[in-house]
């Protein structure tokens, strides 16, 4: 039986992939790396250094820890600009409508982004009040697909992943659910997303009793 319903961010309830590919394309250019949103591709859901490194691993520049971290927190400055932009207008088609059902029918809400800045995210979109817990990304050891952001937003819902569904864009972030032992709800291109149990093109027309026949 469904209990629980367990989102990822971007991607899902609104699209920061952009600003995200914005704040990284402006480090690169400086960096003289080539980089371009087909590569960007790899880098939806992956932590931030973890980003960076794929960025550097592209043109074979090995950095020391301390100048890495200072390129990341270089990174997320200009990040935090541009979502100063983001209103409830960003939110991805159906996101509100499905979330307003999950709250109406008692069905627990968590997210589950790898985004340290996912709670600011969050409330520039006014969708706070939707959700019951929003996992502490700084709190989280191992980036999806380790199925550990899943199974604290699960935890602190207090629900059995069993009962949880969870919804993704990214490869990795299916991988994880699966691994959470929750039912994956893909969001993007079936080609992409295989393992998901079922896979749309976006949270439009998305409802509690879709849902439910997922898990049952
Ligand atoms: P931050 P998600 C992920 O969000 C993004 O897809 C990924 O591109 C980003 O690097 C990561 O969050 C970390 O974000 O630098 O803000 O901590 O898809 O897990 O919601
Ligand atoms: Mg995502």
């Amino acid at each position: 039986k469904l209990a629980a319903v367990i989102f990822d961010l971007d991607g899902v309830i609104t699209d920061t992939a952009e600003y995200h590919y914005l704040a990284w394309k402006e480090l690169a250019d400086e960096l003289g790396i080539p980089f371009d949103r087909e590569y960007n591709e790899k880098l939806k859901g992956v932590d931030r250094l973890a980003s960076l490194q794929l960025i550097l691993d592209r043109a074979g520049k090995e950095l020391p820890e301390e100048e890495k971290l200072a390129l990341a927190t270089s990174k997320n400055e200009r990040y935090k600009k541009l979502i100063q932009q983001v209103t409830p207008d960003d939110l991805l088609p159906g996101v509100k409508e499905l979330l307003a059902e999950l709250r109406e029918k008692g069905i627990k809400v968590g997210l589950a982004s790898a985004s340290k800045n996912a709670g600011a995210v969050i409330r520039s979109l006014q969708v706070e009040a939707y959700f019951d817990h929003i996992v502490d990304a700084a709190a989280v050891e191992i980036s999806k697909p380790d199925p550990e952001v899943f199974l604290k937003a699960a935890e602190a819902l207090g629900v059995h992943p069993a009962h949880c569904i969870g919804v993704e864009d990214a490869e990795a972030g299916v991988e994880a659910i699966l691994l959470a032992g929750m039912t994956p709800l893909g969001i993007g291109d079936p080609k992409l997303l295989g393992r998901a149990k079922k896979v749309v093109g976006s949270l439009e027309g998305m409802d509690v009793e879709k849902l439910s026949t997922l898990i049952s």
